[in-house]
């Protein structure tokens, strides 16, 4: 991988770095600017994305404003039909990811780093992986905390335990009680403190939740300097223990199928990490979660913990067919969009798509 990432980086000397919205994305884009930077390669923007986003039709932000070299795109699937990748046929683009490949650009121009092409199939969080690729360029040791974060965020802790409690060790971190996922870690509290800035405010807010793991050095710098987002994480926390009880009490169960849905319309972006909580207390059954945003659209969040079925097919069979709508994921979580009049289509598309799973 060094001569081909090596190769790629050769006379670039201005990128633009997109990255997934959550967690891991965010750790990501930490990673691979602090790598870039000791490259002497300059990050002229950043940009927050959802997979919806980059591969919407008329996406193009960003891109002749600051005139990159290349285009790195952390944590979301880019397909080789998006504008973004249509029109930049000039620009270099590097694309690390962990989510399904279905249609991905190739060319000189590209290098696109996924342990899925190569059928790998251990579960692998982008911020991992991305700390692996660059770390063969640069010296980036010191940003192995950056990593766990990401790792604990997007639930891989239980694939990546050594290198997670080799982090908690090199920095006297408590590890909590949780030693499968580590979700009540100093590191897993840092990972729900870097959530809560997409969940208060969308998409700038995963800036600002970049911007301070920027400037933080250690885990415990970014834990002092994150003042604000965790003043908002505590008041989304108490919004989700109250939520969570709403979801038992008005959670839809089809007890034939082991299927739970829940229809809400929430306060803060909270889909994700609401039905990953939520999924974790009823890890035998399927928990979908649509989160209402508007008349237009509505997002889902698919959750499976024992992984008896794969909420990834889940979620792109479901939503197949469906006008502007979409989705995917992993086999214990994933995510999807649809239009909010299509809520009714949508469940019965995913009661049927689940019984033919389960004739299989
Ligand atoms: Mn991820």
């Amino acid at each position: 991988m060094k001569n081909e990432l090596a190769k790629l980086l050769d006379n670039v000397s201005k990128a633009v770095v997109m990255y997934h919205i959550d967690s891991d994305g965010i750790c990501s884009a930490k990673i691979m600017s602090e790598a870039l930077h000791r490259f002497s390669i300059e990050v002229v923007d950043y940009f927050p994305a959802t997979p919806k986003l980059l591969n919407s039709s008329d996406f193009q932000i960003g891109v002749d404003r600051s005139r990159p070299d290349i285009i790195i795109i952390l944590d979301c699937y880019l397909s080789a039909d998006s504008c973004l990748f249509k029109n930049n046929k000039d620009l270099k683009f590097l694309i690390i990811d962990h989510h399904d490949v279905k249609n991905i650009p190739s060319g000189d121009n590209v290098l696109y780093i996924n342990p899925k092409l190569n059928n790998v199939k251990k579960y692998i969080p982008a911020a991992k992986i991305v700390f692996d690729t660059v770390k063969k360029l640069v010296e980036i040791d010191d940003l192995d905390w950056v990593s766990a974060i990401g790792i604990i965020g997007d639930s891989g802790a239980p694939q990546h335990k050594s290198f997670i409690q080799k982090v908690f060790e090199k920095y006297g971190l408590e590890t909590g009680k949780d030693k499968k996922y580590f979700f009540d870690s100093f590191l897993g509290r840092l990972s729900n403190i870097v959530d809560t800035g997409k969940i208060v405010k969308g998409s700038d807010g995963a800036n600002i939740s970049l911007k301070v793991l920027q400037e933080s050095g250690t885990p415990r710098e970014f834990y002092e300097k994150a003042y604000q987002l965790r003043q908002w994480y505590d008041k989304v926390e108490d919004y989700i223990e109250n939520e969570l009880l709403n979801f038992e009490q008005k959670k839809e169960e089809i007890k034939e199928l082991d299927l739970i849905f829940y229809v809400f319309k929430p306060e803060f972006h909270v889909g994700s990490v609401l039905s990953t909580i939520a999924s974790f207390k009823h890890s035998h059954k399927t928990v979908v979660l649509f989160s209402k945003k508007n008349a237009q659209t509505t997002t889902i969040n698919f959750r499976r913990q024992d992984k008896k079925y794969d909420m990834g097919l889940l979620a792109a069979k479901s939503t197949e067919g469906l006008q502007n709508a979409g989705g995917g994921g992993h086999v214990p979580a994933a995510g999807g969009h649809i239009q909010t009049s299509d809520l009714n289509a949508l469940k019965g598309k995913i009661i049927n798509e689940l019984k033919k799973m389960m004739k299989k």
